[in-house]
């Protein structure tokens, strides 16, 4: 299938069309046959047309189905090519999108999140965004502090109108300070989401000896990890990747939990430390068969309790427990249903392409301390002009996410990790 589309689309597919060759007025299929240079016999091939702007790129846009083959594709390319086509740019047909005002930024970025998308929960995500999951709050954020702005600015082109009442004010500014919190609220929604590869981590963590090391190669089904009845006997973390019930994720084994007492231990420690807070789910390990096993730990994040060794001792467990035995095999099923149930729960609620995250974080960051600030110095009276210095800030940055402002720059670099033909 060749795509083509803009303002002479049709033109350059219909001229060696041997079927009807009218511009069509509304979507379009038609058989026919193609003539192409080199070949001597025209292609047989169904043309799809569809005219602007309700296209993907806001122009007109033409298919060829034609039989696929590698010799067949390049002689159609070059025979649109010698008719006045030129080859699209990486991204470029999303970028015609945006510059229509088809979608917004933050779909173009969808689009890259869908093309991009390992799981289905990140599937999810970069389809709720592309549906403009981003984008609308956004989007109705901008109007309402638009709206203020303009009453501000009238306020100050009469300069003997007094400054708004205080009333007024106070209004104004605890709906600025909301805007805040929920700009706040978004930007921690992409924390953490700007890692390049957007597999989640998932963390052994728990006593010395608990079996992390063991466990871990069993849920990898390899060796990877030294295994012993010494206790601290992994000192570095190690990272290998999984997969739970189609989802894939990077398991990490990290040392033991305890107090370091040499410089070895004290930076396994440290390494442990910061594997626990960048993970997206914790498996806190205990020994079924050790009894001093009350160690709690009190996790930031989200976190499955994991008893190990039981083929050694049954535990007393609570509900949400995962029983487990490396060394039987049991429970690990169990296990790998809990870890991909729950990191699929949790990305559904906060994942966004990385790509969004990474551009966006930033701005949204910036929006809300400009509206915080904003509020506040309509709480102190500081005057009007001061107001809208923050809130055009304000605007600014959240059109810059929307991307209602925008540098070629910004473009180039969002779009040229497109595909061609994208
Ligand atoms: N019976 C039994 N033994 C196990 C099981 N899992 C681990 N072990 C044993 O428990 C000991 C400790 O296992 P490791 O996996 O090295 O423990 P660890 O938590 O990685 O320990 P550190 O790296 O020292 O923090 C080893 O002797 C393992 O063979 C299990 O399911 N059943
Ligand atoms: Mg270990």
């Amino acid at each position: 299938m060749v795509r083509v589309t803009g303002p002479l689309a049709f033109s350059v597919v219909l001229e060696s069309f041997e079927g009807s060759t009218t511009v069509p007025t509304r979507p379009e299929r038609r058989e026919g046959r193609l003539r192409v240079a080199g070949v001597r016999q025209p292609l047989a091939v169904a043309v799809s047309l569809w005219p602007g702007p309700r296209t993907y790129t806001g122009q007109p846009l033409a298919e060829i189905h034609a039989s696929g083959s590698p010799p067949l594709l390049r002689t159609i390319l070059s025979s649109l090519l010698a008719r006045g086509a030129r080859l699209a740019e990486p991204g470029e047909f999303t970028l015609r999108a945006f510059l229509s005002g088809r979608i917004d930024l933050t779909q173009s970025e969808a689009v890259l999140g869908v093309i991009d998308a390992q799981t289905p929960a990140q599937l999810d995500a970069a389809l709720e965004q592309l549906a403009g999951g981003l984008a609308s709050p956004i989007t109705g954020l901008r109007d309402r502090l638009a709206d203020v702005l303009a009453h501000l600015e009238a306020n100050l082109d009469f300069a003997e109108e007094p400054d708004v009442d205080l009333l007024q004010a106070e209004a104004l500014a605890s709906s600025l300070d909301e805007a805040s919190t929920e700009m706040n609220r978004l930007a921690g929604r992409l924390q953490g989401r700007e890692r390049s590869e957007n597999r989640p981590r998932v963390v052994l963590v728990g006593p010395p000896n608990a079996g992390k090391s063991r466990l871990f190669n069993a849920l990898l089904g390899l060796d990877r990890a030294i295994v012993s009845p010494v206790a601290g006997t992994t000192r570095d973390y190690l990272e290998a990747r999984a997969l739970a019930d189609g989802l894939e994720f990077d398991l990490v084994d990290t040392a033991g939990l305890e107090a370091g007492r040499t410089a070895i231990e004290t930076e396994a420690q440290a390494a442990r430390g910061r594997q626990a807070e960048r993970a997206d789910l914790l498996l806190d390990c205990r020994s079924a068969g050790s009894i001093d096993q009350e160690l709690s730990t009190d996790h930031v994040r989200p976190t499955l309790r994991v008893w190990t060794k039981i083929d050694l001792l049954r535990p007393a467990v609570r509900v949400g427990d995962q029983l487990t035995s490396a060394s039987t095999g049991e429970g690990l099923d169990e296990l790998r249903q809990a870890i991909a149930a729950t990191l699929r729960a949790r990305s559904s609620e906060s994942d966004l392409p990385g790509g969004t995250a990474a551009r966006c974080g930033e701005s949204l960051l910036r929006a809300g301390t400009a509206l915080a600030r904003a509020a506040e110095t309509l709480r102190l009276g500081l005057g009007d002009e001061l107001v809208a210095i923050d809130l055009r800030q304000a605007l600014d940055d959240l059109g810059r996410v929307v991307g209602a402002v925008v540098t070629d720059d910004l473009l180039d670099r969002i779009f040229r990790r497109f595909c061609i033909g994208k």
